[in-house]
């Protein structure tokens, strides 16, 4: 497989193929939030693609003709990256919905200033790191991994692509006190997906009856989600997913990372999360298990 080149930006590593630091300059100083944007943030494999599609479902009150029609990537567009992506974002008619892996600092200053709301997905960094060195077998944006220990190493040292998962929830969780901000986890949609649904209703001010949450609980399954051309990423440009043997829309479950860490590997997360984390005084659903 072609291997990827990194630049950094604020030491942070990005694949030059889609990132740019000019792109980032401009969006941290330049791009203007507005207040009614609704912004989809993530640290990559934590469930972008599936809040993107729920987000969809619900501005659609149920019908998934629009998410079976246009696709994600002109749904809901990507902020971070530049060339086509950047385009749709520019041209993007009010009320916005974009969607970003940017860590907070990274961020367009204008969001502080606005009342645009953020929802901000998180899921336990064990299965982030599982998934995430699996993609990084498909994907021309971050380099292919030598060995599961290796990718361990620099996902704990945040050399990966968009840096610490660490760094990245400790800075959006800073959001926490702003009522235009939700918190959400991985984990959290695969408990209850109809009540994280109802939730995300209630926050975006968007009344839907029950038939259309059941409806958008249904086009948002994982199984639905993944026989949809225009959500599982089958149409992403060969040049950044080598989709012949890989899949996207890989298991789609929580605690895959078991099925992967040895007892040492585990225990050496734990000492970093542990370390890493010990400044926040939060509890996540996965901290029984970390
Ligand atoms: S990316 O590349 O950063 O945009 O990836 P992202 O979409 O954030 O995360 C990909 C993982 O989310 C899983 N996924 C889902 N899980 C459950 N239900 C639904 N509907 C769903 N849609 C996507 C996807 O399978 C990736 O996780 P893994 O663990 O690799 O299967």
């Amino acid at each position: 497989m072609m291997d990827t080149d990194y630049f950094q930006h604020k030491g942070i590593n990005f694949a030059s193929i889609i990132y740019s630091k000019e792109r980032f300059e401009y969006l941290e100083n330049e791009f203007r939030v507005y207040d009614d944007d609704v912004y989809i943030v993530t640290y990559p494999k934590s469930g972008s693609t599936w809040m993107i599609e729920i987000l969809s479902l619900i501005r659609s009150n149920g019908d998934a003709t629009w998410c079976h029609k246009v696709s994600s990537y002109m749904r809901n567009p990507w902020l971070d990256a530049t060339g086509d992506g950047a385009q749709v974002v520019d041209g993007c008619q009010s009320p916005r919905f974009l969607s970003s892996h940017l860590p907070i600092q990274f961020f367009p200053k204008s969001l502080f200033s606005s009342k645009a709301k953020v929802i901000y997905t998180a899921r336990n960094p064990k299965d982030v790191l599982v998934s995430m060195y699996h993609f990084a077998h498909m994907s021309y944006v971050i380099k292919t991994p030598h060995s599961f220990d290796e990718f361990m190493e620099d996902f704990l040292q945040g050399r990966v692509p968009f840096g610490s998962w660490f760094d990245h929830i400790k800075g959006w969780l800073q959001m926490t006190d702003n009522n235009n901000f939700l918190f959400i986890t991985y984990e959290e949609l695969k408990q209850d997906h109809r009540g994280t649904v109802k939730k995300i209703c209630t926050f975006l001010g968007k009344e839907l009856d029950e038939q259309a949450i059941d409806l958008v609980v249904e086009h948002s399954s994982f199984s639905s989600m993944k026989n949809n051309n225009m959500c599982n990423h089958s149409l992403a440009p060969d040049y950044i997913l080598d989709k012949k043997n890989n899949n996207f829309m890989r298991k789609g479950i929580s605690g895959d990372w078991k099925n992967y860490f040895t007892q040492k590997q585990q225990e050496d997360m734990d000492i970093v999360y542990q370390e890493k984390m010990k400044d926040l005084n939060v509890k996540f659903s996965w901290d029984e298990n970390v």
